[in-house]
């Protein structure tokens, strides 16, 4: 046992402690908040996936969501609000092989960084990113956003949100996004493995989580604990895979429409890249692999 290793409840280890900066442990986030559940899916969907570790790179812009990435014991960045997918698509576009995650806030990725999510699922950017919906910003005390339903308050929404919230599924799907889902961190398992499908899609794979914040958007609207709030999801989740993204909107304490609604095949911006430079510039191009080794 490592002298960073916690020992809560006579557990010495943690079963995803390889997986974990355990010096960083304790975590920031609040009891029964939804993060810790998504982060435990998402690291045993790395564990059990065949992608080499040294491969695998977590970005994460601002926010409570955002210090997943201060979590794992994997490469991994924590840039700044709103800039995660540029950010990734750099390391990308700088080293084909990576498979690189983005997991940040809906406020990060829809509301700031909204330009950025639409280009790179328009591009096909071979990206997978991973979006705690938990409809507000939580990490600056409950201000409301794109992804707040109707009628929620907030403390900037005092008398509840009146504006049209994006349906996040529907937003990438029609960008050209080729892998989508959503999940909420009730259905453990479907997450795990629409993470595990995700990080194996080749293309801009996307999956939606909707998480629990009882501090901030539960306190505000009175819906209790994380338990609380996650027995809603158990009432009120309705699985349907394939369905027309336009028929997933949330809507406030309204069914909340979970599954794999996309999964398709089409080029990747590499892919279209290379193919269009091979035609227009014949045989003196050649694709960039990567970062040379010593030798090369
Ligand atoms: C350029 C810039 N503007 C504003 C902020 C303040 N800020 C920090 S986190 C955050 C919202 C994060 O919301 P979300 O992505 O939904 O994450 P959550 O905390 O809900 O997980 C904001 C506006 C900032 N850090 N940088
Ligand atoms: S403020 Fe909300 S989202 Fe942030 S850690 Fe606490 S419960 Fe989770």
């Amino acid at each position: 046992m490592s002298d960073a290793t916690v020992n809560i409840a006579g557990l010495e280890q943690h079963p995803l402690d390889d997986l974990l900066r355990v010096d960083r442990i304790p975590h920031i986030w609040c009891p029964t908040c939804g993060l810790g559940i998504v982060l435990n899916s998402f690291l045993t969907a790395v564990r059990e996936s065949a992608i080499p570790r040294q491969d695998l790179v977590v970005v994460s812009g601002i926010g409570c969501t955002g210090r997943a990435a201060g979590y794992v014991n994997l490469d991994s960045f924590h840039t700044t609000h709103g800039r995660a997918i540029p950010f990734a698509i750099g390391l990308k576009l700088g080293n084909p092989q990576l498979k690189v995650v983005i997991i940040s806030g809906d406020g990060d990725l829809v509301s700031i960084g909204g330009n950025h999510l639409i280009h790179a699922a328009r591009r096909n950017m071979d990206l997978t990113v991973i979006c705690v919906n938990n409809f507000n910003y939580a990490m600056t005390g409950g201000q409301f956003g794109p992804t707040t339903p109707q009628g929620a308050k907030l403390t900037t929404a005092p008398y509840g949100s009146f504006e049209h919230p994006f349906n996040i599924p529907f937003l990438v799907d029609s960008c050209g996004a080729t892998y989508v889902a959503r999940w909420t961190v009730l259905h453990v398992r479907q997450m795990t493995q629409a993470f595990k499908e995700a990080l194996m899609h080749s293309g801009f794979s996307f999956v939606e989580v909707i998480s629990p914040c009882p501090t901030v958007y539960g306190r505000r609207n009175q819906l209790g604990s994380g338990l609380e709030i996650v027995k809603y999801y158990q009432e009120k989740s309705v699985v349907r895979n394939d369905i027309d993204t336009r028929e997933c909107e949330i809507t406030y304490q309204g069914p909340i429409v979970v599954g794999r609604f996309v999964q398709k095949q089409k080029p990747t911006y590499l892919e279209m890249m290379n193919q269009f430079l091979r035609t227009t510039v014949g045989e003196k191009f050649v694709p960039y692999q990567g970062p040379m080794e010593d030798g090369d």
